[in-house]
Protein backbone atom coordinates (compact mmCIF):
# COMPACT_ATOMS: atom_id res chain seq x y z
CA UNK A 1 0.00 0.00 0.00
CA UNK A 2 1.28 3.91 -0.60
CA UNK A 3 2.89 4.86 2.08
CA UNK A 4 1.51 8.00 3.18
CA UNK A 5 4.96 10.21 3.45
CA UNK A 6 5.16 10.08 -0.17
CA UNK A 7 2.08 11.68 -0.85
CA UNK A 8 2.99 13.72 2.38
CA UNK A 9 -0.72 13.63 2.95
CA UNK A 10 -1.60 12.26 7.09
CA UNK A 11 -3.72 9.61 7.82
CA UNK A 12 -6.50 11.81 8.92
CA UNK A 13 -6.49 13.59 5.54
CA UNK A 14 -6.96 10.12 3.56
CA UNK A 15 -9.46 9.48 6.38
CA UNK A 16 -11.61 12.70 6.31
CA UNK A 17 -11.58 12.18 2.01
CA UNK A 18 -13.15 8.67 2.28
CA UNK A 19 -15.69 10.35 4.91
CA UNK A 20 -16.47 13.59 2.73
CA UNK A 21 -15.44 12.72 -1.05
CA UNK A 22 -13.43 15.85 -1.26
CA UNK A 23 -10.45 17.02 0.49
CA UNK A 24 -8.60 20.74 0.60
CA UNK A 25 -5.15 20.38 0.73
CA UNK A 26 -3.42 23.93 1.44
CA UNK A 27 0.49 24.78 0.48
CA UNK A 28 0.41 21.25 -1.22
CA UNK A 29 2.32 23.28 -3.92
CA UNK A 30 5.34 25.92 -3.33
CA UNK A 31 4.48 29.24 -5.29
CA UNK A 32 7.28 28.41 -7.56
CA UNK A 33 5.97 25.27 -8.76
CA UNK A 34 2.68 27.15 -9.20
CA UNK A 35 4.06 29.84 -10.92
CA UNK A 36 6.24 27.42 -13.42
CA UNK A 37 3.48 24.93 -14.06
CA UNK A 38 0.90 28.10 -14.60
CA UNK A 39 3.00 29.17 -17.28
CA UNK A 40 3.12 25.98 -19.06
CA UNK A 41 -0.41 25.38 -18.90
CA UNK A 42 -0.75 28.61 -20.22
CA UNK A 43 1.01 28.89 -22.84
CA UNK A 44 -0.46 24.92 -23.91
CA UNK A 45 -3.87 26.45 -23.66
CA UNK A 46 -2.88 28.91 -25.89
CA UNK A 47 -1.34 26.90 -28.57
CA UNK A 48 -4.06 24.92 -28.59
CA UNK A 49 -6.43 27.56 -29.14
CA UNK A 50 -4.42 29.79 -31.41
CA UNK A 51 -6.67 29.13 -34.44
CA UNK A 52 -10.01 30.42 -32.74
CA UNK A 53 -10.52 34.22 -32.74
CA UNK A 54 -14.25 33.65 -31.54
CA UNK A 55 -15.11 35.97 -29.23
CA UNK A 56 -16.76 34.78 -25.67
CA UNK A 57 -20.61 35.29 -27.07
CA UNK A 58 -19.98 33.67 -30.30
CA UNK A 59 -18.90 30.49 -28.49
CA UNK A 60 -21.55 27.62 -27.24
CA UNK A 61 -23.05 27.31 -23.79
CA UNK A 62 -20.68 24.75 -23.33
CA UNK A 63 -17.58 26.69 -24.04
CA UNK A 64 -18.99 29.37 -22.04
CA UNK A 65 -19.07 27.53 -18.68
CA UNK A 66 -15.18 26.73 -19.11
CA UNK A 67 -12.20 26.58 -21.69
CA UNK A 68 -11.13 22.70 -21.28
CA UNK A 69 -7.97 21.58 -23.26
CA UNK A 70 -7.49 17.81 -22.63
CA UNK A 71 -4.49 15.59 -22.19
CA UNK A 72 -2.03 18.50 -22.25
CA UNK A 73 0.75 16.46 -20.95
CA UNK A 74 0.63 14.43 -24.12
CA UNK A 75 1.81 17.22 -26.37
CA UNK A 76 3.22 20.13 -23.84
CA UNK A 77 6.42 18.45 -22.28
CA UNK A 78 6.72 21.33 -20.02
CA UNK A 79 3.55 20.16 -18.44
CA UNK A 80 4.37 16.74 -18.50
CA UNK A 81 6.33 16.98 -14.73
CA UNK A 82 2.88 18.35 -13.52
CA UNK A 83 0.70 15.91 -14.68
CA UNK A 84 2.91 13.21 -13.54
CA UNK A 85 4.10 14.99 -10.30
CA UNK A 86 5.08 12.33 -8.15
CA UNK A 87 3.43 14.41 -4.72
CA UNK A 88 0.16 14.34 -6.38
CA UNK A 89 0.17 10.84 -8.24
CA UNK A 90 1.15 9.49 -4.20
CA UNK A 91 -1.42 11.09 -3.09
CA UNK A 92 -3.74 9.83 -5.54
CA UNK A 93 -2.71 6.77 -4.69
CA UNK A 94 -3.43 7.08 -1.00
CA UNK A 95 -6.48 8.41 -1.21
CA UNK A 96 -7.65 5.39 -3.61
CA UNK A 97 -5.91 3.30 -0.94
CA UNK A 98 -3.78 1.26 -3.80
CA UNK A 99 -0.31 0.54 -5.11
CA UNK A 100 -0.41 1.38 -8.22
CA UNK A 101 -2.10 4.46 -10.65
CA UNK A 102 -2.62 5.23 -14.10
CA UNK A 103 -3.28 9.21 -15.49
CA UNK A 104 -6.41 9.04 -16.74
CA UNK A 105 -6.28 11.90 -18.40
CA UNK A 106 -5.26 15.90 -17.49
CA UNK A 107 -7.67 18.76 -18.47
CA UNK A 108 -7.47 22.56 -18.04
CA UNK A 109 -10.52 24.29 -17.25
CA UNK A 110 -10.18 27.93 -17.93
CA UNK A 111 -13.41 30.06 -17.24
CA UNK A 112 -13.62 33.08 -18.84
CA UNK A 113 -14.86 36.44 -17.13
CA UNK A 114 -18.46 36.25 -17.74
CA UNK A 115 -18.27 32.21 -17.61
CA UNK A 116 -21.48 30.87 -16.56
CA UNK A 117 -21.76 28.07 -13.51
CA UNK A 118 -20.40 24.74 -14.16
CA UNK A 119 -23.95 22.34 -13.52
CA UNK A 120 -23.59 19.95 -10.27
CA UNK A 121 -22.88 16.72 -11.52
CA UNK A 122 -20.32 13.65 -10.60
CA UNK A 123 -17.40 12.31 -12.91
CA UNK A 124 -18.04 8.48 -13.04
CA UNK A 125 -20.55 8.40 -15.81
CA UNK A 126 -18.65 10.33 -17.91
CA UNK A 127 -16.25 7.87 -17.82
CA UNK A 128 -16.73 4.27 -18.92
CA UNK A 129 -14.91 2.53 -16.47
CA UNK A 130 -16.20 -0.67 -14.57
CA UNK A 131 -14.90 0.47 -10.86
CA UNK A 132 -15.19 3.96 -9.15
CA UNK A 133 -11.64 3.80 -8.18
CA UNK A 134 -10.94 7.54 -9.89
CA UNK A 135 -9.68 10.61 -8.14
CA UNK A 136 -9.48 14.09 -9.26
CA UNK A 137 -7.51 16.88 -8.04
CA UNK A 138 -8.53 20.84 -9.08
CA UNK A 139 -5.40 23.07 -8.72
CA UNK A 140 -6.48 26.98 -9.32
CA UNK A 141 -3.30 28.73 -10.39
CA UNK A 142 -4.17 31.76 -8.65
CA UNK A 143 -7.01 32.00 -5.33
CA UNK A 144 -10.14 31.24 -6.11
CA UNK A 145 -13.07 32.47 -3.94
CA UNK A 146 -17.04 33.38 -4.28
CA UNK A 147 -17.85 34.82 -7.56
CA UNK A 148 -15.10 33.95 -9.45
CA UNK A 149 -15.73 30.00 -10.33
CA UNK A 150 -15.10 28.44 -6.82
CA UNK A 151 -15.75 24.93 -6.53
CA UNK A 152 -18.48 23.68 -4.04
CA UNK A 153 -19.05 19.69 -3.58
CA UNK A 154 -21.96 18.01 -1.57
CA UNK A 155 -20.29 16.42 1.04
CA UNK A 156 -20.36 12.65 1.77
CA UNK A 157 -22.20 12.34 -2.16
CA UNK A 158 -19.76 9.49 -3.18
CA UNK A 159 -22.10 7.43 -0.74
CA UNK A 160 -24.97 7.81 -2.46
CA UNK A 161 -24.62 5.65 -5.35
CA UNK A 162 -25.55 8.15 -7.64
CA UNK A 163 -24.11 8.23 -11.00
CA UNK A 164 -26.92 9.85 -13.04
CA UNK A 165 -25.34 11.72 -16.13
CA UNK A 166 -25.40 15.42 -16.25
CA UNK A 167 -25.45 17.37 -19.62
CA UNK A 168 -23.17 20.27 -17.96
CA UNK A 169 -21.22 20.56 -21.59
CA UNK A 170 -25.20 21.03 -23.12
CA UNK A 171 -24.55 18.18 -25.98
CA UNK A 172 -28.16 17.71 -25.92
CA UNK A 173 -29.22 21.19 -25.63
CA UNK A 174 -31.10 23.00 -22.90
CA UNK A 175 -30.55 23.34 -19.01
CA UNK A 176 -28.61 20.75 -17.70
CA UNK A 177 -30.77 18.90 -15.04
CA UNK A 178 -30.05 19.75 -11.72
CA UNK A 179 -28.80 17.16 -9.56
CA UNK A 180 -29.03 19.70 -6.06
CA UNK A 181 -32.66 19.04 -6.16
CA UNK A 182 -32.31 15.12 -5.72
CA UNK A 183 -33.81 14.68 -2.29
CA UNK A 184 -30.84 12.53 -0.96
CA UNK A 185 -28.26 15.18 -2.41
CA UNK A 186 -30.36 18.28 -1.00
CA UNK A 187 -30.12 16.37 2.30
CA UNK A 188 -26.40 16.81 2.56
CA UNK A 189 -24.49 19.53 3.21
CA UNK A 190 -23.06 21.41 -0.02
CA UNK A 191 -19.70 22.49 0.88
CA UNK A 192 -18.18 25.77 -0.38
CA UNK A 193 -14.54 25.81 -1.11
CA UNK A 194 -12.37 28.76 -1.71
CA UNK A 195 -9.23 27.78 -2.55
CA UNK A 196 -5.76 29.86 -2.22
CA UNK A 197 -2.96 29.27 -4.90
CA UNK A 198 -0.67 26.51 -3.59
CA UNK A 199 -4.13 24.36 -2.73
CA UNK A 200 -5.12 21.26 -4.28
CA UNK A 201 -9.02 19.99 -3.83
CA UNK A 202 -9.12 16.16 -4.49
CA UNK A 203 -12.48 14.72 -5.28
CA UNK A 204 -13.69 10.88 -5.39
CA UNK A 205 -15.54 9.95 -9.39
CA UNK A 206 -19.14 9.68 -7.53
CA UNK A 207 -18.63 13.37 -5.45
CA UNK A 208 -21.25 15.75 -6.94
CA UNK A 209 -19.08 18.99 -7.40
CA UNK A 210 -20.51 22.36 -9.14
CA UNK A 211 -18.26 25.92 -9.88
CA UNK A 212 -20.51 28.64 -9.72
CA UNK A 213 -20.15 31.67 -12.90
CA UNK A 214 -16.88 34.02 -12.62
CA UNK A 215 -18.24 37.19 -12.35
CA UNK A 216 -14.58 38.71 -11.90
CA UNK A 217 -13.03 40.45 -14.57
CA UNK A 218 -9.80 37.56 -14.55
CA UNK A 219 -9.66 34.76 -15.91
CA UNK A 220 -9.78 31.38 -13.55
CA UNK A 221 -7.11 29.11 -14.32
CA UNK A 222 -7.21 25.76 -13.31
CA UNK A 223 -5.51 22.48 -14.54
CA UNK A 224 -7.25 19.29 -13.18
CA UNK A 225 -6.02 15.67 -13.17
CA UNK A 226 -7.92 12.99 -12.90
CA UNK A 227 -6.33 8.86 -12.13
CA UNK A 228 -7.41 5.99 -11.47
CA UNK A 229 -6.13 2.32 -9.84
CA UNK A 230 -4.64 0.41 -12.12
CA UNK A 231 -6.70 -2.80 -13.14
CA UNK A 232 -9.87 -0.56 -14.52
CA UNK A 233 -11.52 -2.13 -17.70
CA UNK A 234 -13.45 -0.58 -20.01
CA UNK A 235 -17.27 -0.83 -19.42
CA UNK A 236 -19.15 0.16 -22.83
CA UNK A 237 -18.03 0.89 -26.04
CA UNK A 238 -19.92 3.77 -26.88
CA UNK A 239 -16.89 6.38 -28.68
CA UNK A 240 -14.69 7.70 -26.42
CA UNK A 241 -11.58 8.96 -27.70
CA UNK A 242 -8.49 7.89 -25.36
CA UNK A 243 -10.07 4.26 -24.94
CA UNK A 244 -10.67 3.90 -28.89
CA UNK A 245 -7.15 4.91 -29.83
CA UNK A 246 -5.24 2.35 -27.30
CA UNK A 247 -7.77 0.07 -28.82
CA UNK A 248 -9.49 -1.04 -25.29
CA UNK A 249 -12.58 -2.85 -25.96
CA UNK A 250 -15.20 -3.19 -23.28
CA UNK A 251 -14.33 -5.27 -20.38
CA UNK A 252 -10.55 -5.33 -20.98
CA UNK A 253 -8.15 -3.29 -18.85
CA UNK A 254 -7.39 0.32 -19.23
CA UNK A 255 -3.52 0.51 -20.11
CA UNK A 256 -1.83 1.36 -22.89
CA UNK A 257 0.75 4.65 -24.24
CA UNK A 258 -2.76 7.05 -23.08
CA UNK A 259 -2.68 5.80 -19.68
CA UNK A 260 0.61 5.19 -18.32
CA UNK A 261 1.48 4.45 -14.64
CA UNK A 262 1.62 7.30 -12.98
CA UNK A 263 2.32 6.08 -9.38
CA UNK A 264 5.14 4.30 -8.75
CA UNK A 265 7.39 6.30 -11.03
CA UNK A 266 11.70 6.15 -10.65
CA UNK A 267 12.43 10.20 -9.66
CA UNK A 268 12.49 11.95 -12.60
CA UNK A 269 10.87 9.18 -15.06
CA UNK A 270 8.30 10.51 -17.26
CA UNK A 271 6.52 8.43 -19.56
CA UNK A 272 6.45 9.12 -23.31
CA UNK A 273 2.94 10.54 -25.12
CA UNK A 274 1.12 8.75 -27.31
CA UNK A 275 1.37 9.09 -31.27
CA UNK A 276 -1.93 10.02 -32.04
CA UNK A 277 -3.06 12.94 -30.40
CA UNK A 278 -6.98 14.08 -30.02
CA UNK A 279 -8.78 16.74 -30.22
CA UNK A 280 -6.89 20.30 -29.56
CA UNK A 281 -10.65 21.18 -26.95
CA UNK A 282 -13.77 19.91 -25.68
CA UNK A 283 -14.71 16.59 -24.35
CA UNK A 284 -13.29 13.07 -25.23
CA UNK A 285 -16.25 11.58 -26.56
CA UNK A 286 -16.80 15.05 -28.89
CA UNK A 287 -16.63 15.03 -32.53
CA UNK A 288 -14.13 17.50 -32.81
CA UNK A 289 -11.11 17.42 -35.48
CA UNK A 290 -8.46 15.41 -33.88
CA UNK A 291 -5.16 16.00 -34.95
O1 LIG B 1 -13.74 23.78 -12.67
C1 LIG B 1 -14.92 23.59 -12.92
O2 LIG B 1 -15.67 24.52 -13.23
C2 LIG B 1 -15.48 22.20 -12.87
C3 LIG B 1 -14.46 21.19 -12.44
C4 LIG B 1 -14.92 19.80 -12.53
O3 LIG B 1 -16.03 19.49 -12.86
C5 LIG B 1 -13.97 18.75 -12.17
O4 LIG B 1 -12.82 19.06 -11.81
O5 LIG B 1 -14.35 17.57 -12.23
Amino acid sequence: MTNNTDSRLSQAEVDRFQADGFLLVEDFFTNEELDRFGEAVDAAVEHRTRDDGRKFDEKSLYEQTFLQCMRLWEDHDTVRPFTFHPKLCAAAAALLQTDCVRIWHDQALYKAPGGRKTDAHCDYPFWPADTTDQVSVWIPFQDVKAGGGMMSYVKGSHRLGLTDFVDIGQLHGGEAYDLLQEPAVAACDLDPVVAKKGSAVFHHACTIHAADANDTNDMRRVMTMAYMADGCRRSRDDAYFSLDRDNIKSGEKIRGAGFPIAWPREPGDLPSPPKMLGPKTGFEFSDADQR
